[in-house]
């Protein structure tokens, strides 16, 4: 038996399940890179807000590249079961916030118009930081990407860009009203980022519409948190157990969830701070502590946990070297390099991410923290890096943890997942061992305008290297 809106009755009494009938609900959200973690976060609180009686805000997925997720969701009317992993009772919810999913390669079209129904009043995001076609140097757009010269001309889109720019276009010509568009992805300054990022593309293919996105849509940032692990055959085998019943779009994740949102939306939006989420003038500093400290700390034990031969998060926040590294690079240097909110408690919420990564019940592969390293040490290590060597502080932990990634980076020992990896890779050819690290952060390095080390910082780092594992 499959979970779908005809047998949802059929699933034991303590599976909690929509308050509403999620087919009579209109969609006024459209999700544009529908993995897991948007199914055990946005997704979750959009559902709960439905629960509390508000209507009308189902969700279009849409997956960017491939029909998986369709596949899993579609024979089951977009339900799916959210379970939560800790030592309590099991806690198992049916989702049904979401009404549909879109593949786009199969059908750009399709996706265009999803966001351009007078309907829809929010794009969401989570396609991940490669997704964002970001310049190597954190300026703005990468215009050089080829699927951003494509989307440039016209052509069927692939990127956010293209799908947004077709859709604006319609909705400024049906005067159907702008979007909020909402980024959920683990980016600094995400909202601002893709706003840049959008405006630069539009600028250069449409300065009218540019315009009138400008006075028409907002963007706000948003911070969001929660541990998803991929789901493995092995869950949802555990799951038909306990529920009886199939579900191929299952999500497991942990108690904790946080999502800080910039309340500047520019039409209706569903009362999420109903549901737990925080709406606040400035995320920047909830931002800041949970790239540096929450998502430095991961990479920090994907990468020194992989070279010592472990599989899993709980094994590498225990390992007796590894475990007050990370320690040292969340309370030493990153809490240290930024300026927290007002009642903001650092130390507290160190403690509490060293708890969260020991959860036994929740296995949370390395190999998936460590894919697409490129894209996500300029948040999570080098701008703390950076703000400590200006203020002539030194950052031991993290250049540890750095020397790690590069060796990573050289592929001997797995296999590298990265969008820049053939770049990487040349780069170890032709720098070695003991240039490396110039390489990459020295004075014209790869990485030199998110971070240019210090000489000292540099020799350090090359010693590192020079005896990391890969
Ligand atoms: C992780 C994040 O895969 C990764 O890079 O660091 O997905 C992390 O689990 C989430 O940001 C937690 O909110």
């Amino acid at each position: 038996m499959r979970l779908n809106l005809a047998n949802i009755d059929s699933l034991p009494a303590w599976v909690r399940r929509p308050g509403y009938v999620p087919s009579e609900q209109a969609c006024g959200i459209v999700h544009l890179g529908l993995g897991a973690f948007h199914r055990a976060h946005q997704a979750v609180y959009t559902d709960a807000a439905m629960n509390a009686g508000e209507r009308d805000w189902r969700i279009i997925g849409v997956s960017l590249r491939s029909p998986e997720t369709r596949e899993k969701l579609r024979p089951q009317d977009g339900l799916y079961t959210v379970s939560i992993k800790s030592d309590a009772a099991h806690d198992i919810r049916v989702i049904g916030s979401i009404a549909d999913v879109l593949v786009a390669p199969e059908n750009p079209q399709a996706v265009i118009d999803a966001l351009a129904a007078p309907a829809t009043q929010i794009a969401t995001l989570t396609v991940t930081e490669k997704g964002y076609y970001q310049a190597a140097n954190g300026d703005g757009l990468d215009q050089n990407a080829p699927a951003i010269a494509n989307d440039r001309h016209g052509r069927s889109p692939s990127t956010i860009y293209g799908y947004l720019a077709a859709a604006l276009a319609i909705r400024r010509q049906n005067s159907s009203g702008g979007l909020t568009v909402l980024s959920c992805d683990n980016m600094a300054h995400n909202g601002q980022k893709l706003a840049r990022s959008f405006l630069d593309f539009l600028d250069d293919i449409n300065p009218g519409l540019a315009d009138w996105t400008r006075q028409n849509c907002t963007f706000p940032s948003s911070m969001v948190d929660r541990i998803v692990p991929a789901t493995t055959g092995d869950d949802r085998a555990g799951l038909r157990e306990l529920i009886g019943c199939e579900d191929e779009g299952a999500v497991f994740t942990e108690p904790f969830s946080q999502w800080v949102v910039e309340d500047c939306f520019n039409g209706p939006r569903p009362g999420w701070e109903e549901q737990g989420a925080e709406l606040v003038g400035d995320v920047a500093p909830y931002e800041t502590a949970k790239l540096r400290m929450l998502n430095g700390a991961h990479s920090a034990l994907a990468y020194l946990g992989l070279s010592r031969g472990l599989n899993l998060v709980s094994e590498a926040i225990a390992d007796p070297q590894i475990g007050p590294l990370v320690g040292r690079l969340m309370r030493d240097e990153a809490a240290t390099s930024f300026n927290p909110a007002p009642n903001q408690d650092l130390s507290g919420y160190a403690d509490q991410l060293e708890a969260r990564f020991a959860n036994p019940a929740l296995p949370h592969r390395l190999i998936q923290i460590a894919m697409d390293g490129s894209q996500k040490i300029p948040q999570r290590w080098l701008a703390t890096l950076k703000a400590r060597q200006d203020a002539g502080r030194d950052s031991p932990a993290i250049l540890q943890a750095l020397a790690s990634w590069i060796q990573h980076a050289n592929g001997l020992a797995n296999a590298v997942d990265d969008p820049m990896r053939d770049q990487l890779a040349r780069l170890w050819q032709t720098a070695g061992q003991d240039s490396i690290a110039a390489a990459l952060f020295g004075k014209k390095g790869l990485f030199a305008d998110h971070w240019t080390a210090s000489d000292t910082a540099l020799a350090q780092l090359t010693g590192h290297v020079r005896n990391s594992r890969c």
